[in-house]
């Protein structure tokens, strides 16, 4: 006789699964703030801490040296490099490459972080990709804040925004955030950092490139002022980094608790 099973049991190779077996939902945090605030520092930090956390770092490397392989996210000194440095280009010539650039670090980002996406947290128990960036402060901090210093022309900035539209509206769902952790410094700070950094690209900027990408940071995390087209309203936490934190292990033990607290109210 027959057996006619009571209850579907799923075939692991068909994709389908029950409760038990259900894959845990990966939390989706980006970390943001202006430059040199001290985002890859904290990043690493994180990537300490547990093995369920999973940190997709900028991919400065392919902006410093674009070329279709290599790494994306391990900085080359000025000899080891091959290809074009957008970064440079963009530094040096705003008005000709800052099209070139926004779209070429929107979309090296979005492959990094959906490639990462299909990688190792399959065996977590609280999966969390935490995002060095995201496709919105791309937009509507560095590309925005392009357009209106008038380095894109009308044109470009409607193919840009046209273009990100599209990507997100096909792309948007792998990578969709949970929340938002915002490392604030003042401009003076960072300029400090960004000094003490000494990436060559960015020895000229001024304090005042850095004033303008902090107002566009505090009236869209802080004052929650600035309308995204695709953005809803997601949990932010926001991290004074005035303070050295790097090699003080009291800070750091204090800014990763505020993460583990943020984490378990998403
Ligand atoms: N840095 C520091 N103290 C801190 C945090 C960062 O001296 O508490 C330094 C860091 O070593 C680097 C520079 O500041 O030389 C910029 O940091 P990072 O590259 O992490 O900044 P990001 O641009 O990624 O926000
Ligand atoms: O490094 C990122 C560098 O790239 C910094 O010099 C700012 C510049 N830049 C310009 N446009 C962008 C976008 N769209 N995203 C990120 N960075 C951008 P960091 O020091 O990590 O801020
Ligand atoms: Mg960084």
């Amino acid at each position: 006789m027959p057996i006619i099973p009571k209850r579907p049991c799923p075939d692991p190779q068909d994709g389908t699964m029950n409760d038990s077996m259900e894959e845990k939902k990966i939390k989706r945090v980006s970390i943001e703030g202006n430059i040199a605030a001290g985002k890859s520092t904290f990043v690493r930090l994180l990537e300490k801490e547990s093995a369920d956390w999973e940190v997709v770092p900028e991919p400065i490397a392919r902006w410093c040296n674009v070329q279709t392989n290599g790494s994306d996210f391990e900085e080359l000194t000025t000899s080891q490099r091959s290809g074009g440095n957008v970064l440079q280009m963009m530094y040096e010539k705003p008005e000709r490459w800052a099209f070139t650039f926004q779209s070429y670090a929107c979309i090296s980002r979005m492959r990094a972080q959906i490639r990462s996406a299909n990688g190792k947290l399959r065996e977590a128990e609280n999966p969390v990709q935490f995002f060095e960036r995201s496709i919105y402060s791309d937009r509507y901090i560095f590309a925005a804040n392009l357009y209106e210093s008038e380095c894109m022309n009308d044109t470009e900035w409607s193919v840009y925004q046209d273009w990100h539209g599209w990507l997100h509206s096909q792309f948007g769902k792998h990578i969709d955030l949970d929340g938002i952790i915002y490392l604030r410094a003042s401009p003076e700070k960072c300029l400090e950092r960004l000094h003490l950094r000494g990436r060559t690209e960015e020895q000229d900027i001024p304090l005042e490139y850095l004033e303008k990408l902090h107002f566009k940071h505090e009236s869209w995390l802080q004052h929650k002022t600035m309308t995204m087209e695709y953005l809803g309203d997601v949990p932010i936490l926001t991290i004074d980094v005035n303070e050295e934190f790097k090699g003080n292990d009291l800070k750091s033990a204090d800014m990763i608790e505020k993460v583990k607290e943020f984490l378990s109210t998403l």
